[in-house]
């Protein structure tokens, strides 16, 4: 592996080499720690990356799927149009929202013009936001910018404060510019700040039910966080909030109300996490609903922190019936994909969470890496106080919350645990802690930050993997090589694939992509004879 990695450096000018050694770490039985990889930081000018910019991360990742609020895309009209409905995270009516408050699938953009960006596109701005409050009397508007916003100056916080006190709902301001950060991830924390300084905290009915839990950092792609709320359910707990896929505004204002919340994409909402820790005493706990043993060990760590027998043996009943109902099926598609070996590139965290899903199938990933994660979605949160902030991080402001006053409390007392039980359960269960992708990963096997077009090619060619995991652009290099590739943010038009249903769901797709006959007929590149160059252009006429 080491030569590999030494093959594909000499091909790099030397900063570029020095640069790109930082992202890439081989796991060693010898390292007792993860050694520090490079990451959250610039990727180098020219190469292709597959990242996305932080309006991505603030508008499409985080904000738009509060189905009850308008999200406008304040900037050129290709912005909104190209993050509409891509992402495929689903919302429906339900007891707090109905049909017609919904407006996730919708588009809402100012479509900037040349004229608005010379003389400025704050007056079209609250004109729009009057135009949709007569229209559609939404609970509440989302405005978030765009580079050229940001570049010509457009005060949207004023807009946002004066139309909430001409329409008496809330209009939030998210100055969420594309170039804020190094990638969508900075669009990440701006979203978790302003919807934890004016939203969270804002409710004071709690739903009724013993267990109220909120999954945070589940957008529903494809119904993932459907399935996950009926397992829940299932189990006896009362979900407030899945936020914010298929979330409402109303849910959201009453997350402290909660005894736990639970934390699937860590990446992106782990400052929320953070945040009501500090300010409401709300414990976390990290958990995995992609993968059955990963769903399965998830449930029983949860129903731990309540300590309540009934929880425990309703949690146990669940596991043994979903399982028994899903095994014989998983079983034939093991023999297809058992095995196999497999890449996955993901944006920040599902590179990680998948690695259990195929282990229960007997794939292995060998190379697994993230777009625009942190050191602590690879280290483990405990290098969280080393990570130097550079310009670019001190670009979104860390918020620095105090314990209310009125509201906190001590995290025992949400579990009904005394401060005894508390300690020990946290010898038990890992609250308030991620321990990143690494301690999941297999002696030589390969981690690599912000891979590139280049990198994917070279590690293809060397490892021929059997399947490849990854987004929507750099699926056809791996498919143009002959290698079948399955695209895992939007899961292009399939899903759910957490929880049990979704196990069945995924193994079905990867077991029909493995043996589909498509792949046979591909002559890579490089196994292809060399056409002597006659100087004539193919086509030309
Ligand atoms: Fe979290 Fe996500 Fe992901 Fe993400 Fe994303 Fe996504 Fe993703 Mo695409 S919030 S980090 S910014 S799990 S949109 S639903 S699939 S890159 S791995």
């Amino acid at each position: 592996m080491d030569t590999t990695l030494e093959e594909l450096y000499t091909q790099y000018p030397d900063t570029v080499k020095k640069n790109r050694k930082k992202h890439i770490v081989i796991k060693s039985e010898a390292d007792v720690a993860c050694p520090q990889i490079e990451a959250n930081t610039r990727t180098i000018p020219g190469i292709i990356s597959q990242r996305g910019c932080a309006y991505a991360g603030c508008k499409g990742v985080v904000v738009a799927p509060i189905k009850d609020m308008i999200t406008i895309t304040h900037g050129p009209v290709g912005c909104g149009y190209y993050s509409w409905g891509t992402r495929r995270n689903k919302a429906r009516a339900d007891s707090t929202t109905p049909k017609d408050k919904i407006y996730s699938q919708l588009c809402f953009t100012t479509d900037m013009q040349e004229p608005d960006i010379v003389f400025g596109g704050d007056k079209k701005l609250a004109r729009m936001i009057d135009e949709i409050v007569a229209a559609f009397h939404p609970r509440g508007i989302n405005i978030c910018s765009t580079c050229p916003i940001g570049l010509i100056g457009d005060d949207i916080g004023a807009v946002a404060k004066a139309a909430t006190e001409r329409h008496g709902i809330q209009v939030l301001a998210y100055a969420c510019e594309g170039y804020k950060g190094v990638s969508q991830s900075a669009g990440h924390h701006i979203a978790n700040n302003t919807i934890m300084q004016n939203v969270i905290g804002k409710g004071n009915e709690r739903k009724p039910g013993k267990h109220v839990i909120n999954v945070l950092g589940e957008y529903n792609i494809g119904g993932d966080g459907w399935e996950q709320e009926r397992i829940l359910k299932d189990c006896g707990y009362t979900v407030n909030c899945v936020m914010t896929g298929d979330a409402s505004y109303e849910d959201i204002k009453n997350l402290h109300l909660a005894d736990l919340n639970l934390v699937q994409c860590h990446r992106s909402i782990n400052y929320i996490a953070e945040m009501m820790e500090t300010k409401y005493g709300t414990p976390w706990l990290k958990v995995n609903f992609v993968g059955v043993e990963a769903t399965n060990e998830s449930l029983r760590q949860m129903a731990k922190c309540f300590s309540d027998p009934e929880l425990e043996k309703q949690t146990e009943e669940v596991i043994a019936r979903e399982t028994a109902r899903i095994e014989p099926a998983l079983e034939q598609f093991r023999k297809i994909c058992r095995g196999k070996k497999a890449f996955a590139f993901v944006g920040g965290s599902r590179s990680h969470h998948y690695q259990h899903l195929l282990k229960d199938l007997g794939m292995e990933v060998v190379v697994a890496g993230y777009e625009f994660a942190h050191r602590d979605d690879y280290e483990g949160r405990q290098v969280i106080p080393t990570i130097k902030s550079d310009a670019d991080s001190k670009n979104i402001p860390e918020l620095h919350l105090k314990a209310d006053e009125k509201l906190y409390r001590e995290g025992n007392e949400y579990l009904n645990l005394s401060k005894e039980q508390f300690e020990a359960l946290k010898k038990e269960v890992p609250l308030n802690y991620y321990e990143g992708m690494y301690p999941d990963m297999k002696n030589g096997d390969i981690m690599i930050d912000d891979c590139n077009h280049y990198e994917l090619e070279e590690l293809i060619k060397k490892l021929r993997p059997d399947l490849i995991f990854t987004g929507v652009r750099d699926k056809y290099i791996a498919e143009k090589m002959g290698i079948p590739a399955k695209q895992m943010h939007s899961y292009d038009y399939a899903g759910p694939y957490a929880g049990y249903n979704g196990a069945i769901n995924f193994a079905n797709d990867v077991a029909h992509t493995l043996t589909t006959p498509a792949w046979k007929m591909i002559v890579p590149p490089w196994e292809r004879i060399e056409e002597p160059d006659t100087g004539k252009q193919e086509g030309a006429n």
